[in-house]
């Protein structure tokens, strides 16, 4: 879509600190960070919402969350387990949908906040 954002970012025309790349994903910094670490993980291809997803993008959507955990540990937010298995750490993953959801930007994204709290909706 021409006069997406996240479109042009994905295709290099808007600067973006980019963190990860693949064929097709992309994973940046957001631009107003309401965390120590907050980045946005996108589709290169164009998708409005989450909203308008099925079970045809069910690979897709999968491998955009899968992508959560390598960027984690890369931004030092993964969970941890000490030798008695209790979990320290942890990041919170959002993806906003639609006005009553939030949704500012209409290209899908999954929002990954961590670091030092709060963060939103904590
Ligand atoms: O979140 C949209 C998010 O997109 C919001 O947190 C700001 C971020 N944003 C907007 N413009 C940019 C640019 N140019 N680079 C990086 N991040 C950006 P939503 O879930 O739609 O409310």
């Amino acid at each position: 879509m021409t006069d997406c954002l996240f479109c042009k970012i994905a295709a290099k025309q808007i600067p973006s600190s980019i963190v990860y790349e693949d064929e097709e994903l992309l994973a940046f910094k957001d631009i107003h960070p309401a965390a120590p670490v907050h980045l946005l993980v996108i589709p290169k291809v164009h998708v409005a919402t989450l909203s308008e997803c099925n079970e045809t993008h069910g690979a897709l959507l999968g491998k955009l969350l899968a992508l959560a955990p390598k960027l984690a540990k890369e931004h030092g937010c993964e969970v941890t387990y000490d030798a008695d298995g209790k979990p320290a750490g942890g990041y919170k993953t959002l993806i906003n949908s639609g006005p009553d959801g939030g949704q500012e930007v209409y290209h899908l994204h999954l929002h990954m906040y961590g670091g030092a709290r709060p963060w939103p909706g904590q």
